[in-house]
């Protein structure tokens, strides 16, 4: 069987390119809402399917097939690096990830490791040379933030309010700024090594930095997102920045070398655009719950976003943040074919 033409309605968008519609993926795309992915889970703990490129590939080419979308993003997860340089981390259950050795002082910051992509996570690496074979969307690679990392390595797992990571940046800035330097070193290592094995957009998910004020983003942050997106700038890839919570740090998102910035659903693509003065492509933001109300509602909100987004060049539709388990699958379905047809051009 060939391959049906390639779909690279994403990767304009992230140009800032006209596209033919809006192109749409899903954060957690694949994932526990989906029937067939929970019967793979009852075979498989998450770590298993990671470390299987037949599982993995098809898990990410389903979720794609299923949807629609116009993108498929890696099944991994922001921990799956870190066992390699020596966090004793596993993902539990309807919990996540919960880490047996959290980092706790400057000598547990010196007694992390290099990351060495081809050699410690080989497995990644072949699912993404799987998937280039298979799909006709581009696949996104993805990567935790340094930040986001941190605060699971400091905590010990997920968590509410980041004190335990605030107190270790506030306390001890040099080791801070030690472990900065080390998960930076890190993620652009295994953003380079998704890269080269064909990943044809990578996502940084800062997930949890709306967590802290401006003035901190830019003293502890800032610096080490500056030196990830500067280095990872020669892949050619575009490159996408998340948050959750971040409204109020996407001023100096901006000013990052980073192509697209992705938004919760906080703050409208018009106020972003027009109050903010963002001119980089958006992606987002559908509030993830909405789909647990009736379509009519869904539909309403998603063309406020639609009508918004379709102003310029360079929107992707997505969700404000991941899918919850408790969305139907038929919903996405909906809201995919809906994407498509309201911004179809004419
Ligand atoms: O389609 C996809 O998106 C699947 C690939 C994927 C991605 C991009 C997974 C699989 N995880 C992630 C990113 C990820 N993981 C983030 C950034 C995005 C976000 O903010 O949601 C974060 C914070 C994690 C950490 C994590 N891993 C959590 C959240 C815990 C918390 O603090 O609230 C959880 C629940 C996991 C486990 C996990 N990762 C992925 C899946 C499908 C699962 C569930 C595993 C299972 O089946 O039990």
């Amino acid at each position: 069987m060939s391959k049906p033409l390639f779909n690279d309605q994403f990767l304009k968008a992230c140009r800032k390119e006209e596209t033919e519609f809006t192109p749409v993926w899903y954060m957690r795309q694949a994932g526990r809402y989906q029937p067939e992915y929970r019967k793979i889970r009852e075979k498989y703990t998450f770590e298993e399917m990671n470390l299987n490129p037949e599982v993995a590939a098809e898990v990410t080419r389903f979720a794609v097939e299923q949807l629609g979308v116009d993108a498929a993003i890696l099944f991994a997860d922001i921990m799956t690096p870190l066992p390699s340089i020596g966090v004793d981390v596993k993902i539990k259950s309807g919990v996540g990830p919960v880490i047996n050795n959290p980092v706790r002082n400057v000598q547990d910051v010196n007694n992390l490791g290099d990351l060495n992509p081809e050699k410690d996570v080989p497995y990644l690496m072949e699912t993404i040379g799987m998937l280039r074979e298979q799909l006709n969307v581009p696949l996104i690679g993805f990567s935790g933030a340094p930040f986001t990392i941190a605060s699971y390595m400091i905590e010990g797992g997920p968590s509410k309010n980041y004190y335990k990571t605030k107190a270790f940046m506030y306390s001890e800035p040099e080791a801070w700024f030690k472990l900065m330097d080390k998960l930076g070193d890190m993620v652009i290592s295994y953003l380079k090594a998704q890269v080269n094995a064909g990943a044809q957009a990578i996502q940084i998910f800062d997930s949890w930095v709306g967590a802290l004020n401006e003035a901190d983003y830019r003293l502890f942050i800032a610096p080490v997102m500056d030196r990830i997106f500067t280095s990872l700038k020669d892949t050619n890839v575009p490159l996408i920045m998340f948050g959750v919570g971040a409204s109020h740090l996407i001023e100096e998102w901006n000013k990052l070398p980073v192509d697209v910035l992705g938004l919760d659903w906080r703050l409208t693509i018009k106020k972003a655009r027009e109050e903010k003065g963002i001119q980089k492509p958006l992606q987002g933001n559908l509030e993830p719950a909405i789909l647990l109300a009736p379509w009519d509602v869904i539909q309403e909100r998603t063309k406020e976003i639609l009508d918004q987004g379709m102003e310029q060049p360079g929107f992707i539709f997505n969700l404000g943040h991941g899918v919850f388990p408790q969305v139907k699958v038929e919903t996405l379905q909906r809201l995919t074919e809906f994407v498509h047809e309201y911004t179809a051009k004419r």
